[in-house]
């Protein structure tokens, strides 16, 4: 069977890593967010795809993003420069960095890259960037600046009340080799439990990728980030009033109405049925609430047991 899924960081992961126990991991292709790709000191950083990819590789750390047991010899000497070192960057995380600048110097694409590293560290599934064009995700503030999605989310804490999101470049992007090609030929399609503002939103807006979803919406189905009315991890709580719909998993239903038939809800948000069925989307109760790896891959199993 083969398996398609949209993610962004680590609550896609999670989610993966589970998906990797219960389903064939060739068989399974990534259509990753790069809306929250950054130069830090100079280097690409590519957070949502390597969140992914070091997750499926079995390395990642604690905080669900770098490497796990990573030192940071680098970036205390930069702090000892004067450098800002809002970001926390190990060293070998910076390895990452490093390579992917290099490559990127020597005309190598993105997905060439994502996909060079991935094998480096023995990961199966293929990860794809949503795009080789630059997106980035800007953010519009109350006050009126407009924050870098990095700036927003790590350095200021996601604290500051947001009016707007946009996605830079994005209507002159095109969908990375394969993207299309693994939604249409996919057995089924998971939308992973990731912001659908900055995580989701950033790879529909990529042309193409929503219209070709919905095309197919019968073997899609999405997973509500949000669990009684928060979000698990991040502030996509705070963001789903944005796009005009509540914080609840109905809300993200709605959002995702044109693009899917089947939604994966969290059984503590069964009292949503109603909710969901007037979207028009088919409600799937489960667990969702990942605190192991074995609900992970429970989850994941229970979805693929849908496309029979
Ligand atoms: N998230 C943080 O909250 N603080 C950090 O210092 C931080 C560093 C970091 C370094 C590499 C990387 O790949 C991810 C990192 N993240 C960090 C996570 C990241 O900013 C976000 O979780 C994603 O961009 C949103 O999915």
């Amino acid at each position: 069977m083969k398996i398609t899924a949209l993610a962004g960081g680590a609550g896609a992961a999670k989610f993966l890593k589970g998906l990797q126990k219960a389903a064939s991991p060739s068989d399974i292709t990534i259509i990753g967010n790069t809306g929250d790709d950054a130069v830090i000191h100079g280097l690409h950083v590519s957070p949502d795809l390597d969140i992914v990819t070091y997750t499926l590789a079995g390395l990642v750390g604690k905080a669900g993003w770098g490497f796990a047991s990573d030192t940071t010899h680098v970036l205390d000497q930069l702090a000892i420069y004067g450098v800002d070192t809002w970001f926390k960057l190990g060293d070998r995380d910076l390895a990452t960095h490093l390579i992917r600048t290099q490559w990127l110097a020597a005309g190598l694409t993105l997905s060439e890259i994502t996909g060079r590293i991935a094998k480096a560290l023995e990961v199966e599934a293929l990860i794809l960037p949503m795009t080789n064009s630059s997106v980035r995700t800007k953010l519009k503030t109350a006050a009126g600046a407009e924050r870098d999605f990095q700036d927003y989310f790590v350095r200021l804490g996601h604290s500051e009340q947001i009016t707007s999101v946009r996605f830079e470049g994005a209507a002159d992007s095109a969908p990375a080799p394969g993207v299309i090609d693994s939604l249409l030929g996919a057995d089924c399609i998971i939308v992973c439990p990731s912001n659908p503002v900055i995580s989701i939103g950033p790879i529909l807006a990529v042309p193409g990728i929503r219209s070709t979803l919905a095309q197919v919406r019968e073997k899609v189905v999405a997973i509500s980030p949000i669990v009684a009315g928060k979000a698990l991890k991040g502030p996509a709580d705070k963001l789903l009033p944005l796009l005009g719909v509540q914080a609840t998993c109905a809300g993200v239903a709605a959002l995702y109405a044109d693009i899917c038939t089947l939604f994966v809800a969290d059984h503590r948000d069964s009292m949503n049925r109603q909710d969901i069925e007037n979207t028009g989307l088919t409600p799937i109760f489960l667990e969702t609430v990942m605190g192991d790896e074995a609900v992970a891959s429970d989850l994941a199993a229970a979805i693929l047991s849908l496309y029979p």
